[in-house]
């Protein structure tokens, strides 16, 4: 993978024909993103030097503890969304329901709708582990006027006209595509800009890492528990060595791992969450997205996640997402264990 020295700038204009019939708004939209990570970014950084690390005493609609940066991001990449007047609405974790964005002009016709996890990861933030920032936009359906949640929000993954994440780690990345490839940009922060650093990211087929939190084990559908067996399999014969196990406990950073060096991440239902843990909008369909644009694969365990048709923002699915042979594997196990 060649790096270059190309800026995000550069390449959004460059690319222009990838964003097509959107007028630049999309680019627009993907600019706004880029300048609220870089803000995101620049108090992840310090969050260990900063009264904003620990809990701000609320808990989200997930019931989870708000952690003060998961409340700071998701003020930032709502306030820059609307400041730039081109989404009609947008969804997060940290937010019961949808929010509707009035325009200038009142008519509510910003074509835009942006679905996102504002701080993913976050029981991470405390261990100084990195964490990230997943987004999924989609073309509003309803065609004008404030946006519907049936129409423009529960929309299937297959919709989706760009997804990415921010992984804010050893270096602050923004991964993402358009539906024309994936690519990752690097932030240089002395400077504050992007550079290509990962040109036309692609999934190895196969991989030699499985992610699942296996302390669930006792938990897990019969399916997934002959997977990990598998993985762990040593077959001279068949040339089969075991897995390496890799789970950080932060999908971003367990995505982004697996698709450099292929791989698989898997958070399964188990008898202690029936629909699994992570949410379909803004965690597993943009992934899905990011994952079959880089030429692997994501499911439930038996149907592909971006043709699950939505039926509340915030629902749950099982999540089998990476390196095409080893989803395809583990589907495999999935279906015999239920025969
Ligand atoms: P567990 C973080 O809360 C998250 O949504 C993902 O980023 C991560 O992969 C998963 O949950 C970790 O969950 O149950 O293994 O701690």
């Amino acid at each position: 993978m060649t790096k270059t020295n190309q800026t995000l700038g550069e390449f959004i204009i460059g690319h222009q024909e990838s964003f097509k019939y959107s007028s630049g708004e999309l680019s627009r939209l993907i600019n706004s993103i880029r300048l609220a990570a870089k803000v995101v970014n620049h108090e992840v950084n310090k969050a260990g030097l900063v009264d904003i690390v620990g809990e701000v005493g609320e808990t989200n609609v997930q019931g989870e503890d708000q952690k003060k940066l998961d409340v700071y991001a998701n003020e930032k990449f709502i306030q820059t969304l609307i400041n730039r007047e081109i989404v009609c609405g947008i969804a997060s974790e940290e937010n019961d329901n949808y929010i509707t964005i009035q325009g200038h002009n009142e008519k509510h016709n910003n074509k835009y709708v942006v679905l996102m996890d504002p701080l993913d990861g976050s029981s991470n933030i405390d261990v100084n582990v990195s964490v990230g920032t997943i987004f999924s936009i989609y073309r509003r359906v309803t065609p004008i006027g404030q946006p519907v949640e049936m129409e423009d929000f529960l929309q299937p993954g297959n919709q989706q006209v760009a997804a990415g994440y921010i992984i804010y780690g050893t270096s602050t990345m923004l991964v993402y595509s358009t539906g024309h490839g994936v690519n990752g940009f690097t932030l240089n922060p002395a400077i504050g800009t992007y550079y290509l650093s990962h040109p036309n990211m692609k999934i190895p087929e196969e991989g030699q890492i499985y992610s699942i939190n296996e302390g669930n084990y006792v938990h897990f559908p019969q399916g997934v528990k002959d997977y990990i067996k598998y993985c762990q399999l040593e077959d001279e014969e068949n040339g089969k060595t075991p897995y390496t196990a890799r789970y950080i406990g932060s999908l971003v950073s367990d995505f982004h791992r697996n698709l450099i060096k292929g791989g698989i991440y898997i958070y399964p239902k188990s008898s202690k969450a029936n629909n699994g843990k992570l949410r379909l909008l803004y965690e597993c369909n943009p992934m899905a997205f990011l994952a079959e644009q880089a030429g692997g694969k994501a499911s439930n365990g038996f149907h592909r996640i971006l043709d699950i048709k939505p039926s509340e923002l915030h629902e749950r699915v099982p999540f089998f997402c990476g390196s095409t042979k080893m989803v395809e594997k583990a589907e495999k196990m999935m279906a015999e264990a239920e025969r």
